[in-house]
């Protein structure tokens, strides 16, 4: 079955997708489009206009957890959300809560900030940056530490789309200029080195960092003149 993902490369919701696929060792074509500047015809892919969305051979699915759970009813064999409805309910819930509590701040607020607002020629406000670090986030940071506490990933041995969601918002505060301290939060540290170093992950990001690397230096030179 073909399957072509839309979306930007350094998207948190966009990367949790494709470490999926990776994971799952399934092919698919990546449709580059730019969230800030989209094509006209990407309303019809996504009404909300909103990437990642996913076409397959039967239609399009927007939303990077629709998708998520799509791929794995599709392809059997994947273990990403546990083996039990209880570890399913722990996976959707942590998913859930990387996607609409540490999004806001890490991708949306952080990231977006340091590195989208002045590629884009806007301020960045590095005072919401500090509220975020200092005030918002550190809270949601102790509740993943805790529930990583004596385990291996979320769910203990099993590796899980919750590790993958999680991480994928934690790589976006690092993009951001912010990297999870390893003496405040040891455990989430831990997650996101053993995440990086995971195949799936580890092709995805020197063509991130790369990214990354281009728009900071297109943003100085648009700053410095
Ligand atoms: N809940 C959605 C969030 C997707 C999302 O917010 N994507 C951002 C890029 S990181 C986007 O496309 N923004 C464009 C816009 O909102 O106009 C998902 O999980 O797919």
């Amino acid at each position: 079955m073909s399957l072509t993902l839309y979306g930007a490369i350094l998207s948190p919701f966009v990367r949790k997708n494709r470490i999926q696929l990776a994971d799952q060792s399934l092919d698919y074509e990546l449709v580059a489009i730019d969230p800030f500047n989209q094509p006209e015809w990407f309303s019809e892919i996504n009404p909300l206009r909103r990437v990642p969305a996913l076409k397959t051979a039967d239609g399009i699915i927007a939303d990077s957890a629709i998708i998520a759970q799509y791929l794995h009813d599709s392809y059997p064999g994947s273990n990403l959300y546990g083996s039990t409805p209880t570890e399913s309910a722990r996976v959707r819930w942590l998913e859930k809560f990387a996607d609409y509590e540490l999004a806001p701040l890490a991708t949306f607020t952080v990231f977006r900030n340091r590195l989208l607002n002045p590629v884009h020629g806007k301020d960045c406000d590095e005072d919401a940056v500090q509220h975020a670090m200092e005030h918002d986030l550190p809270p949601l940071l102790a509740y993943l530490e805790q529930q990583l506490e004596g385990k291996h990933w979320f769910l203990g041995e099993q590796f899980s789309l919750a590790d993958i969601a999680v991480g994928s918002q934690l790589i976006n505060l690092a993009h951001g200029g912010q990297l999870i301290d390893e003496l405040q939060w040891p455990n989430l540290s831990c997650l996101l080195s053993k995440l990086s170093s995971r195949q799936s992950v580890s092709s995805l990001l020197p063509g991130e960092h790369q990214l990354v690397g281009k728009l900071r230096e297109f943003a100085a030179k648009r700053q410095a003149g």
